[in-house]
């Protein structure tokens, strides 16, 4: 079985840079990149064997959404996400609204997380110091209970595994205090600008990663994807509870499938019946629409035509 299904016939013709379990990264030359968003999905660490329809689609879409809602708090990557500006040895129609030219940046070698809520590894840090990334927070927090306000919490960018939050001198260290101050001030107003526009749409963003890097000029510059399902925490604002993990908005119905069918969590997962496929692509499709006001087909018509 193929590690990755779903992944076209354009890899050969170009030099993979970077991989990841949803995504490809391939140099164009010209200091331009070709990201490419798969219909991959992962639960429990795992990619499943079965894909998703338009997923890819969403997700860049999403991204492209908000590149395009940010530019006056920071510049960012994205040169272009139509099909005419994918180079024609590469370009296939099956990469239309999946792929994105950017342009290369210096990555910073930090994850950059806000976290307005407390889930996840925010949760157990506060839970065991009182304490997430050197933020002291107010005694007697819930788990998933809204902070007072968001906090920056910098993690290392794990190659095999999870991530690691670490302390603002660790993150100091790693990019100089002056540039972790930017990145931390830039971190904070993307998430309240996103987080204002996903509560509009009923959804919790609860927490999200950013990719920082440097342009040419040395300007700090956002990269990667941006407030995706697979970056970020969405929660639908409707089954928001206390001292509970709060279900995903994408990935729940998934999730709930996958632990009544008794699979353990090691690989290989099953294969997913087709009400899983549909019920999840339809959570994608609506989370797009509730974000972006737009159907799917927008996005599509826009980057091919
Ligand atoms: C982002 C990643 C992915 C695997 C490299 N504009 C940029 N310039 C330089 N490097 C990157 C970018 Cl976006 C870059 N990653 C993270 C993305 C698959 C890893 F799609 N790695």
């Amino acid at each position: 079985m193929p590690r990755f299904p779903g992944r076209g016939g354009y890899a050969a013709r170009v030099q993979l840079v970077a991989q990841g379990k949803v995504r490809e990264i391939h140099d164009l030359g010209d200091d331009r990149l070709l990201m490419v968003t798969s219909d991959r999905i992962s639960a429990y660490d795992v990619v499943m064997p079965t894909t998703i329809p338009d997923k890819g689609r969403v997700l860049t879409g999403l991204s492209a959404h908000w590149f395009a809602e940010t530019t006056g708090i920071v510049p960012n990557h994205l040169l272009s996400a139509r099909l005419a500006d994918v180079p024609a040895e590469v370009r296939d129609a099956d990469l239309a609204g999946r792929t994105m030219v950017v342009r290369r940046l210096e990555m910073l070698p930090i994850e950059c997380v806000v976290r307005g809520y407390l889930a996840g590894s925010g949760w157990r840090d506060y839970r065991d110091a009182g304490a997430v990334c050197g933020h002291r927070l107010p005694a007697g927090l819930r788990q998933a209970e809204r902070l007072p306000e968001p906090i920056f919490t910098p993690a290392t960018k794990a190659k095999e595994g999870h991530d690691e939050n670490i302390t603002r001198d660790q993150a100091a260290d790693l990019v100089g205090g002056e540039v972790l101050a930017q990145a931390e001030a830039i971190s904070v107003a993307l998430y309240r600008h996103a987080a204002a526009r996903c509560a509009a749409a009923g959804i919790i963003l609860a927490d999200t990663k950013f990719e920082l890097g440097r342009d040419a000029a040395g300007r700090l510059v956002l990269g990667d994807e941006a407030v995706t399902p697979d970056s970020s925490r969405f929660w639908p604002a409707d089954r928001h509870a206390l001292d509970t993990s709060p279900p995903s908005f994408d990935k729940q119905y998934l999730r709930d499938w996958l632990d009544g069918s008794g699979w353990d969590h090691t690989p290989p997962a099953p294969e997913l019946p087709a009400e899983v496929v549909t019920g999840t692509r339809n959570r994608y499709l609506e989370a797009y629409r509730r974000i972006t006001g737009n159907d799917l087909d927008v996005w599509i018509q826009e980057c091919t035509t």
